[in-house]
């Protein structure tokens, strides 16, 4: 049976996830000419495991949101992929160490009201967004030594492994998301900054990409969800151990320590 092959993917990469170990990419493996359309439909097949299984969806994330990913991946659009609630780790809290964990500072976006594509702006997400937040997520590819192509990233749900979201609600009105910049620490040391504007010029820009590409598939943005625009910072490899801090200007801090 067609589907059958992306029922062994998802289940061969929720395997590595739950048993905590790196595997050989699935280009290399069991579907070597993998599509984009193809990696979507394994990555729903592995978001509906999850939710059969009673988790959460908390929100989309986007993925490859900054040119620099883009050239260096060989493609020409974000990814995306799905945060759920057992991913949630609070501000201060420890996040336990999978596989080979790596942060990224964030601005994520609250949803005020659906978002449905196509031909979504910038300028109609922030009108429809209740709030922004600061957030760290750490993703943690579950392939060999983080690297896979575009494909395999797709199905591996974007290499989503935790977040912490920071404390501070702000309109999006309040100020110029592009221009927030952002430090990411690790035991006291700036390892990465950024700025807003590494998000496709604008972090909305990344969640009106979203709404677009969901709408390919009859799907939307839903009120309530929230959602990851993308990185600020390059990604920072962590160890047991690391106490991280992301500091956003206006949007305060988030901090959280690896643990085992
Ligand atoms: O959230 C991200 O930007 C990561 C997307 C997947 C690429 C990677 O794992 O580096
Ligand atoms: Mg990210």
């Amino acid at each position: 049976m067609a589907g059958e092959i992306f029922k062994q993917i998802a289940d061969y990469l929720e395997a590595a996830e739950l048993e905590k170990r790196e595997v050989v990419k699935i280009t290399k493996t069991i579907k070597p000419d993998l599509t984009v359309a193809e990696a979507y439909q394994a990555q729903e097949l592995l978001v509906q495991k999850k939710l059969d299984q009673g988790h959460k969806i908390i929100g989309p994330k986007m993925g490859l949101t900054s040119k620099a990913k883009w050239d260096q991946m060989g493609v020409s659009e974000p990814i995306y992929g799905y945060i759920f609630d057992y991913m949630l780790v609070d501000n201060g809290g420890v996040v336990p160490f999978q596989i080979h964990p790596k942060v990224e500072a964030e601005i994520a976006f609250l949803i005020g009201e659906d978002i449905e594509g196509p031909g979504i702006t910038g300028a109609q997400v922030l009108a429809k967004t209740e709030y922004v937040l600061p957030a760290l997520e750490i993703i943690d590819s579950r392939y060999e030594n983080f690297n896979f192509t575009h494909t395999d990233v797709i199905a591996d749900n974007a290499s989503t492994s935790r977040v912490v979201f920071g404390n501070t609600l702000r309109k999006p009105s309040d100020f110029d998301l592009e221009l927030v910049g952002s430090t990411l620490s690790i035991n006291g040391q700036i390892k990465e900054l950024g700025a807003g504007a590494a998000v496709l010029g604008h972090p909305a820009n990344a969640i009106a990409v979203l709404a677009n590409m969901l709408a390919r598939k009859g799907d939307k943005i839903k009120k309530g969800e929230i959602i990851l625009s993308g990185a600020l910072t390059s990604a920072v490899l962590l160890k047991v151990g690391d106490f991280v801090s992301g500091k956003f200007e206006g949007l305060g801090e988030v901090t959280f320590t690896v643990g085992e």
